[in-house]
């Protein structure tokens, strides 16, 4: 059986719960991670059922110390890594590592908000770059110890530089469930941003799970952010459909009603979030096509004051 040598950097809960579904697939994914951990460790993964499976995954770990990265050995044939580190840690991430990647590794984007693949492009020397987004739910319990906590789809497409070889395209949409290949991959990021930037600042500036965000008070902003968005796509050639687009925000609302987001978490646990690549990026965008985004730049302050509280 084909079983190309996958990495995974980065295990958060999606990183986890992609490697998980990897090893189910029969594949041999490891991880790259950050500071000194075993080489090897036992995953487990309570299924929605309730269910638990356990995996033993291989760590590579990136040390850092003050502000170098020493690196890391990597086993030399990657074909693939994917990257789900928040964001703001993507291109500091990939630096670290890119240089023991073979040319021919593919790199795969996961993660919210958009932006990175900006920054990484001019690292990557001709590496092929995919990006993907996922409504996947899953929480980490403990370290190693993840939950899964809602069932959803991950879109995945060719972003730039050499296509994402097919056999390595199969295998990948084979193993993560519900996933799709869709090009062109960016007007799904998009529709993905404005579900984020209307749901994640407002739950945590107002200290409640997504649900709490139907209420009418709450109507005109998320309805303006969404108007915002879709001009500022527009201007940068992305079309999308406002009404279709109001419509699947408040069915996210309505789907994940018990949760809190992830700004939510990351604000109550005092870490930064990533407001930057969430209503920051349409900030970012807007003003290079000469355009305001008032209602997502008011967001972007209002977490950057609360943000600023806690981070030194
Ligand atoms: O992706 C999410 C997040 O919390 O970051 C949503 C869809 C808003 C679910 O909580």
């Amino acid at each position: 059986m084909y079983n190309p040598s996958i990495a995974i950097l980065g295990a958060g809960a999606i990183g986890q719960l992609i490697y998980h579904q990897l090893v189910n697939a029969q594949l041999s994914p490891y991880f790259i991670t950050r500071g000194k951990t075993q080489e090897k460790q036992v995953l487990t993964l309570t299924h929605l059922d309730g269910q638990e499976t356990q995996s033993t995954a291989a760590l590579h770990c990136i040390t850092s110390s003050g502000t170098h990265e020493s690196k890391c050995l990597l086993p030399g044939k990657t074909q693939l890594l994917i990257v789900c580190v928040k964001s703001y840690q993507v291109k500091d991430a990939l630096k670290a590592v890119i240089s023991q990647l073979p040319l021919s590794c593919h790199i795969l984007l996961l993660h919210n908000g958009l932006g990175p693949h900006l920054e990484v492009e001019p690292l990557l020397q001709g590496r092929g770059l995919s990006l993907a987004t996922t409504s996947q739910g899953a929480f980490r319990q403990g370290t190693w110890r993840l939950k899964q906590t809602g069932t959803g789809i991950t879109q995945i497409g060719h972003f730039s530089g050499p296509l994402m070889p097919s056999a390595l395209k199969q295998i990948l949409l084979g193993a993560i469930p519900s996933s799709e290949w869709c090009e062109p991959i960016l007007p799904f990021l998009w529709q993905k941003l404005a579900i984020n930037a209307a749901i994640n600042p407002l739950t945590a500036i107002e200290d409640c799970p997504n649900g709490a965000l139907a209420a009418p008070q709450y109507e005109q902003e998320i309805c303006d952010i969404v108007t915002e968005l879709v001009d500022v796509a527009m201007a940068t050639g992305v079309e999308l459909n406002e009404l279709a687009l109001t419509n699947r925000v408040y069915s996210v609302i309505e789907l994940t009603s018990a949760n809190f987001s992830s700004m939510h978490q990351d604000v109550a646990n005092k870490r930064r979030t990533e407001i930057d690549s969430i209503n920051g990026y349409i900030v970012e965008r807007a003003k290079e096509h000469g355009l305001t985004a008032k209602v997502n730049l008011s967001l972007l302050n209002r977490i950057k004051a609360i943000e600023a509280n806690y981070l030194v």
